[in-house]
């Protein structure tokens, strides 16, 4: 039996790429929380693996060699199991090529423009008290979650899966696509991502994946709470030097 994977995560859409990864390759883990709503991303020790102060982080005790190995980034840890395993990434030039496109369209572009559709609809409207200065940037990420969506439902016409067969590609964009409509879109203008979604998200490891982390807590505390003062303070508003100062507070000597 394999050493358990350390996976570094909190319930998250990215955090949920690595758990079905790891589920769907049969690779043994074990779920580290890391509490990004208090702050524990600036820890000197998960900075070791993560410097971008970001989950999901793994710690593969049999790395290359067999010698421990740590990875951040999703798509960086995708492809790192993919090549552990042989599972889910093929090795043949073209289709690996393909594989790695809608990867990397996923990485640079449903991730982040996703991710900023969530901030202005679910945080910005607690940290702003005028509506008129978040309703411009709203509609910008919701306008690109809704092209990105356009061309996943293209992609996947008549396509059972993004590239090629199932994939690690399928699995970085299934837990962000899954979460549109919490972004407000109406998934019935994309019926090919609506057929995908369901064959994806019915596979049996795919529900033990995204079922991680369901005991953390996910949303945003009650407005003026001190608990949303603390979240807010840890999550939003970063620069050079308040992560400096994150992480001297998260130092055991301060
Ligand atoms: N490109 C990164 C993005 C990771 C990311 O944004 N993680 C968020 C949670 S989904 C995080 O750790 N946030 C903590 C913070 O903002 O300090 C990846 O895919 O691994």
């Amino acid at each position: 039996m394999s050493a358990l994977i350390d996976v570094y995560l909190w319930a998250t859409p990215n955090s949920w790429k690595v758990t079905i990864a790891l589920e769907e390759m049969g690779l043994p883990y074990n779920a580290k929380p890391v509490a990004i709503i208090k702050g524990e991303q600036f820890k000197p020790e998960f900075l070791a693996l993560s410097p971008n102060n970001r989950i999901p982080a793994i710690i593969d005790p049999q790395g290359p060699d067999g010698a421990p190995v740590s990875v951040f980034e999703s798509g960086a840890i995708l492809s790192y199991l993919g090549r552990k395993t042989g599972q889910f990434y093929p090795t043949d030039e073209r289709s690996r090529t393909e594989v790695e496109q809608w990867l990397f369209w996923q990485m640079a572009g449903v991730g982040p423009m996703f991710g900023q559709a969530s901030h202005f609809r679910n945080y910005a409207p607690s940290l702003v008290d005028d509506p008129a200065r978040i309703e411009y940037s709203t509609r910008r990420y919701d306008n690109e979650v809704s092209r990105l969506l356009g061309v996943l439902d293209g992609r996947l016409s008549g396509r059972r899966f993004v590239a090629g067969d199932y994939s690690i590609a399928d699995m970085a964009i299934y837990p962000w696509a899954a979460y549109a409509g919490h972004l407000g879109q109406d998934l019935g203008a994309f019926p090919h991502v609506q057929v995908w979604l369901k064959r994806v998200g019915t596979r049996p490891a795919v529900i033990r994946g995204m079922a991680v982390g369901s005991d953390l807590q996910r949303s945003t505390p009650p407005a003026g709470s001190p608990e949303q003062r603390e979240f807010v303070k840890a999550l939003f508003g970063q620069n050079a030097q308040s992560v400096a100062s994150a992480r001297a507070q998260q130092s055991p000597s301060s």
